[in-house]
């Protein structure tokens, strides 16, 4: 049946004469989630599926089980990209989707003895269901050689010779819509492939069996593994080639697509919207300018503005670490002419900058693109193209004033904010039914389709029968979790308990040792006087930490040592529980969002751009405690400073402690003695097991100065816990905070942001078809 309305669609687009404006969204990342169930639901078959299914005596959940979760991205880079896509499938907009099929996507991560071990996902060992090859749609990609140049009727051209080529094969995803069969979109994913699948059989039949099959496994290597890291470190020339790879092919592939539709290059950005995502795809700009001079033959000036005006970029980190430079020497060995084309955009932009600045060559300095032998990518980004958006308001105020505040005196214009969002579809009305189907209940189905509707809760606040509904809601939700848990791990743990949960990659920055320092807190709280902690609570962890980022890995474990510590102290374990959730995902998040009382979004300020899990846990009705970063402030805002917690330093007193050096972490440490007591017991012998486990974190607290202010923030952290902890015992209260958290998430949804994309970026309109008319 799937099949059926797939190819019945592209026939009708296939058959049309209009030709919409198509968005590009280029991503070295796409965390789609599982497929199936989201599939029906936006089909609106699910029942008739499972009934179907149960006739022939198959269980739908059964099946949903076997799906593989793709893990194509590293975490909320990618999943937003995912939400983008349904948001623009559901919008109506010819959105799709481009990136790298990964043979293997991000690890699986197996906690033994409270490590994290690294387990390669090998999501394709029984094929992927939803993909089809298009093998007649490769496109050959072209690595290092020398480029020669003559002069041809006056005019300079450059050969591209002696190129190491690589077949770029697509696998097509179909994005199906919500409620709209006749939108589907697609995510096209590319595969690396020898050109000729030829054995060198020359160097085989000398016996030289690994030179026969190295061209192979070298070309394949380009699609064979997701970076596992999303912020520093990178396999310099391996990553330059994949993030080359799926550029040149994504673009090879539109431009075919403009050629066979006969559309004039001059109006090629009336037609066509490249959207690049961080700066992975940065590529996109000399490639263009490549694709439209060599092998269009226009002219520089024309080039420039066709490729300017035609990409967008989106920023998703201030953390220096992950703004990418490559070494000149390197670059140049792998692309010969790309590397051309930057270096006479830099000569340009020089040239231009020096004229209007030319009293001010710091401004020139900081701005270029070539700097210290390396190419700057965001700076590459930010000056080849017409909008350079953030990801919540605070994150571009940052970027205005700080991190390209040059750019933003020259282009002020260029720069915007777009708030991200999340797909309340998948995160809400599949994720948990038990509560969609109360809020459809009470207001009607439309919030399906406009999620802003949600406000409409708000009449039930007082209304104690409702919110009694939606707190069994909540209940059932938390006994599938632990349902879970119980199964996949053998814990069993106190479903009356508050579930408090940080679930997210394990970064410093994030700062899940704040929130380990609070459970310790509370631990040596209980152990003096059990009484003094207010109810029980559960504290959940997942995330995976990168597998070089020692650190990360070392949070991981002292998480892990602290929940088998508690569990063995009887008089804790009443008020406490620890779990580390195992191999966080997409599925994972699905299961564990609905089932939170708390979102722990504890960054220190300034360092979350945005933030995505904040708005699926708000959604949901958990109730936030966190700090004024990110997207938090925007979801402050919204909810009113009655229903969330907000503690901690500001991103203004975090980035002007940071330009004085810091703060004295080691004065705090002798000035407050609960918090010496738990900051000691990292290294005290208080982990039986543990010694010089821990000295890392530890010295990252005293000796290292507290980079991420995590001893500055805690008194302040456990003082507006304990507000938390008395608003939780006040079931009236909780239950009215959460639903007015419910009732206010419309606007964090990726539709939201979706059409602000469209109107203010891509030009085009977002127009959801209703079929109920
Ligand atoms: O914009 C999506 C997501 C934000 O919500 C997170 O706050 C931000 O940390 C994340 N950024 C990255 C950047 N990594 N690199 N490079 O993943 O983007």
């Amino acid at each position: 049946m799937l099949k059926e309305t797939i190819s019945f669609n592209r026939a009708l687009t296939k058959n049309s004469t209009l030709y919409t404006k198509q968005v590009y969204y280029f991503s070295m990342e796409f965390l789609i989630g599982k497929l199936l169930r989201y599939y029906l639901v936006n089909m609106g078959v699910e029942e008739l599926v499972r009934e179907g299914l149960a006739e022939l005596h198959i269980d739908l959940d059964d099946l949903l089980e076997q799906e593989a979760d793709p893990g194509l991205g590293n975490g909320g880079l990618g999943r937003l990209a995912a939400c983008f896509l349904d948001s623009m499938a559901f919008g109506g907009i010819a959105g799709h989707g481009n990136g790298i099929r990964y043979r293997y996507g991000l690890f699986e991560q197996k906690i033994r003895n409270g490590f994290q071990t690294e387990v390669a996902d090998n999501w394709l060992k029984n094929d992927y269901p939803w993909e089809i090859r298009r093998a007649e749609k490769s496109i050959v990609v072209k690595f290092k050689g020398h480029v020669r140049t003559e002069v041809v009727k006056g005019k300079l051209v450059f050969y591209h010779e002696q190129y190491e080529p690589v077949l770029a094969v697509p696998y097509d995803i179909p994005v199906i819509s919500y409620d709209n069969p006749l939108n589907i979109n697609n995510l096209r994913l590319w595969s690396a492939e020898p050109l000729s699948n030829e054995l060198d059989l020359a160097s085989f039949n000398r016996g030289d069996f690994d030179q026969a099959v190295s061209l192979r496994s070298g070309v394949e290597a380009i699609s064979y593994i997701l970076y596992p890291d999303d912020s520093s470190r990178s396999g310099k020339e391996l990553r330059l080639k994949q993030e080359y790879f799926f550029v040149a092919a994504g673009l090879g592939s539109i431009m075919k697509s403009v050629k066979k539709r006969n559309l004039f290059l001059a109006e090629f950005p009336r037609w066509v919207s490249i959207h690049i995502n961080d700066t992975h795809p940065v590529l996109c700009i000399p490639e263009l300018m490549r694709i439209l001079i060599d092998e269009e033959g226009l002219g520089w000036d024309q080039a420039w503005n066709i490729t300017v005006n035609s990409i967008s970029f989106t920023n998703h980190t201030i953390m220096p670490e992950a703004l990418e430079k490559w070494p000149v020497t390197l670059f140049k060995n792998i692309l010969p002419r790309i590397f051309m084309i930057i270096e006479e955009i830099d000569r340009r932009f020089k040239e231009r900058s020096a004229r209007r600045f030319f009293d001010d060559r710091k401004i020139i300095q900081n701005t270029q693109i070539i700097k210290d032998n390396h190419i700057q990518m965001a700076n590459l980004a930010v000056i080849g193209s017409s909008s350079v958006n953030g990801v919540a308001s605070l994150h571009t105020k940052i970027l205005k004033q700080q991190v390209f505040k040059d750019y933003y005196r020259m282009f002020s214009y260029k720069f915007n904010n777009k708030t991200n969002g999340v797909n309340h579809r998948r995160f809400l009305l599949t994720a948990n039914p038990v509560l969609s189907d109360l809020i459809t209940e009470a207001i009607g189905p439309t919030w399906k389709k406009n999620a802003e509707e949600l406000e409409n809760l708000l009449i039930y606040q007082e209304d104690a029968a409702f919110l009694e509904k939606a707190a069994k809601a909540k209940y059932h939700n938390k006994m599938q979790l632990l349902q879970y848990i119980k199964k996949t791990q053998g814990i069993e743990l106190d479903c009356f308990s508050m579930f408090d949960v940080q679930v997210k990659r394990i970064h410093a920055y994030k700062r899940q040792l704040l929130n380990i320092l609070k459970i310790m807190h509370l631990f040596n709280q209980v152990q003096e006087d059990p009484n003094s902690v207010l109810g029980s609570q559960t504290f959940i962890f997942g995330g995976k930490a990168a597998p070089g980022y020692h650190y990360a890995k070392t949070i991981i474990k002292l998480i892990n040592t602290l929940a088998e510590k508690i569990h063995k102290e009887p008089r804790v374990r009443d008020k406490l529980e620890v779990v580390f959730i195992e191999n966080f995902n997409v599925s994972l998040g699905e299961l564990i969002y609905p089932a939170a009382d708390v979102s722990e979004q504890i960054s220190t300020a300034s360092k979350e751009a945005s933030g995505t899990g904040n708005m699926k846990f708000m959604m949901n009705g958990a109730i936030t405690i966190g700090t004024l970063d990110g997207a938090n402030i925007e979801i402050k805002e919204a909810v009113g400073e009655n229903n969330l917690f907000i503690f901690g330093l500001s991103a203004d007193e975090v980035l002007r402690y940071s330009s004085e050096g810091g703060y004295k972490s080691l004065d705090l440490y002798y000035d407050n003695q609960d918090l010496r007591r738990c900051v000691d017991q990292l290294v005290n012998g208080f982990f039986a097991t543990a010694g010089e486990e821990f000295k890392v974190i530890f010295d990252s607290l005293l000796l290292y100065n507290d980079d991420y202010f995590v001893l500055r923030d805690f008194a302040d952290y456990l003082e507006v816990y304990k507000q938390l902890q008395s608003a939780y015992s006040d079931r009236k209260r909780w239950t009215g905070m959460s639903l007015v958290n419910i009732a206010k998430s419309g606007v964090f949804s990726s539709d939201r942001t979706i059409r602000e994309y469209a109107d203010q970026i891509w030009k085009t309109s977002f127009r959801p078809i209703d079929f109920n008319l």
